[in-house]
């Protein structure tokens, strides 16, 4: 059983959006995204295949190449496999366990069992579309089983394997009651890539202590001097590998939007911004309390400060999310209600997701942006309003627990889970403006030269080398 794509990425979704006419004919339009924007150039030049869910239950459409030459291969899920796989054990089972148990993780044997058939699913329609020995890259949590069952089936192919949460420490993850299953699943991999040297090790630490496997070199970035040797003698590669962005897919942003954005705002002297898809993770509610908290002791001005909170609708039948939500527009009404005024609210929300060049309005008008996950594997958007200050304006605020804390070390870094901390980053940032222009652009330079370096390119490019160097 082989297929004719010597590429093949595998993910949950398909870069596809299902758009029905009035007339009722459906057509499927490739979706703009970070992943898919770093991935269709090797994509296009290897005329390579991408296998995922189309995001409908019940629908497969034939598999079709874009304009472009990518080969989009459907799988089939039901809406019972969306319940137990997704919904189930990938989003409140593994999603809060290895995000440090913000919310408590709920087991269920059932999900397990989606999630196993899905991931073979997944790997029968993989092991139809791929070439002998081509290169397989599987992307995230939803999907861990999938190396181990492919090499089963398929020895002959190079199989990485990139997760783009965090990895939890070995005492937590071994909470998991299929541990040694999702263990196994990983390590049928060639090479495993994680954000972090510190997830990685994570990794390490738990095959270390994982018997019937060896452990040799420790993590490195963009590098794999780490293995992990299986009982019989697989050799799996590890590293980390920081994910980033490809600035050109923010698009140009609209001449003048800018000002038109901050006189609709009612010209204020200060906009802050959070930008998020609405999870848990996220810390939306903790940076609306220390901005309330702030606003109350008179630190900063209703009259001249406004805060913009876009939160993309995210998993909405879980209850968790159903939770933050309600949570996170009680303290918008609650804060508008006390600060506001008639035609002139403090805090601006919308629960949409907007257009890209949109959101990069949004970017550039934000003199400080809010970005305070409680835990999150990098964090794009820090890196996106980042990229949209090549001037040196504005200033970022950012979690210490986002991935991307690491490499944005002239952020003003802050503890989410201390409302003290969120408070006096943001108002240093504020301050900073005006009181320290200089040593703020050089602050937002630095980070500036980072993004724009090690770009979402960098990024595919150095593991897909890594993978190669494996063989
Ligand atoms: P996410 O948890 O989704 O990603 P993030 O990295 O911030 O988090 O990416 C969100 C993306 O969605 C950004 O590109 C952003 O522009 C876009 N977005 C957010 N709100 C939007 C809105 N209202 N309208 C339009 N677009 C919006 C997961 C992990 C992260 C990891 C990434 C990539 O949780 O930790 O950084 O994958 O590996």
């Amino acid at each position: 059983m082989s297929g004719d794509n010597s590429f093949v990425v595998v993910a949950n979704r398909l870069p596809v959006d299902l758009h029905t006419a009035p007339d009722g004919t459906r057509t499927w339009t490739p979706s703009p995204g970070g992943l898919v924007a770093a991935l269709s150039p090797v994509l296009e030049h290897q005329q390579g295949c991408w296998v995922g869910w189309p995001g409908v239950s019940d629908e497969a459409p034939e598999p079709f190449r874009t304009d472009a030459g990518v080969l989009l291969h459907p799988v089939r899920l039901t809406e019972a496999d969306y319940e137990g796989f997704y919904e189930g054990f990938s989003n409140a089972s593994l999603w809060p366990l290895y995000h440090d148990l913000i919310v408590t993780p709920v087991y269920h044997r059932e999900w397990w069992s989606a999630y196993r058939d899905v991931n073979l699913r997944f790997a029968l329609e993989v092991a139809e579309v791929a070439a002998e020995g081509a290169t397989v890259w599987v992307q995230d949590y939803q999907l861990q089983l999938l190396p181990g069952i492919l090499r089963q089936m398929r020895p002959d192919l190079r199989i990485g394997f990139f997760l783009h949460i965090p990895f939890p420490s070995p005492d937590l993850f071994r909470q998991l009651p299929w541990r040694d299953e999702i263990i196994r699943g990983l390590l049928g991999a060639d090479l495993i890539g994680f954000h972090l040297e510190s997830n990685a090790r994570n990794f390490l630490d738990l095959c270390a202590a994982t018997e019937g496997l060896t452990v040799e070199g420790n993590a490195g970035t963009r590098r794999t001097d780490a293995h992990v040797v299986t009982h019989d003698g697989h050799r799996v590669a590890v590293g980390a590998f920081p994910i980033s962005i490809d600035a050109a897919s923010l698009g140009e942003g609209e001449e003048g939007g800018v000002d038109k954005l901050r006189a609709e705002l009612g010209d204020p002297e200060t906009v802050i911004l959070g930008v998020d898809r609405l999870d848990y993770t996220k810390g939306i509610l903790q940076r609306l309390l220390a901005f309330e908290e702030l606003l109350e002791s008179e630190a900063l001005d209703p009259a001249t400060t406004v805060l913009m909170q876009v939160a993309t609708p995210s998993r909405e039948r879980i209850e968790q999310y159903r939770v933050a939500r309600s949570q996170v527009e009680e303290a918008v009404g609650r804060i508008n209600g006390t600060f506001g005024a008639m035609g002139r609210p403090v805090v601006h929300y919308l629960h949409q997701s907007l257009p890209k060049s949109e959101l990069r309005t949004y970017y550039e008008a934000a003199d400080v942006m809010l970005v305070t996950p409680f835990k999150d594997g990098m964090n794009l958007v820090a890196k996106e309003y980042v990229a949209c200050h090549g001037d040196g304006s504005g200033a970022l605020v950012l979690s210490e627990f986002a991935g991307a804390a690491v490499e944005l070390n002239e952020a003003h870094l802050c503890n989410p889970f201390d409302l003290e901390s969120i408070k006096r980053a943001l108002l240093t940032a504020v301050q900073g403006l005006a009181g320290a222009p200089e040593a703020t652009a050089e602050r937002m330079l630095a980070m500036h030269r980072q993004v724009a370096e090690y770009d979402v390119n960098r990024w595919a490019d150095a593991f897909l080398t890594s993978l190669e160097e494996t063989r």
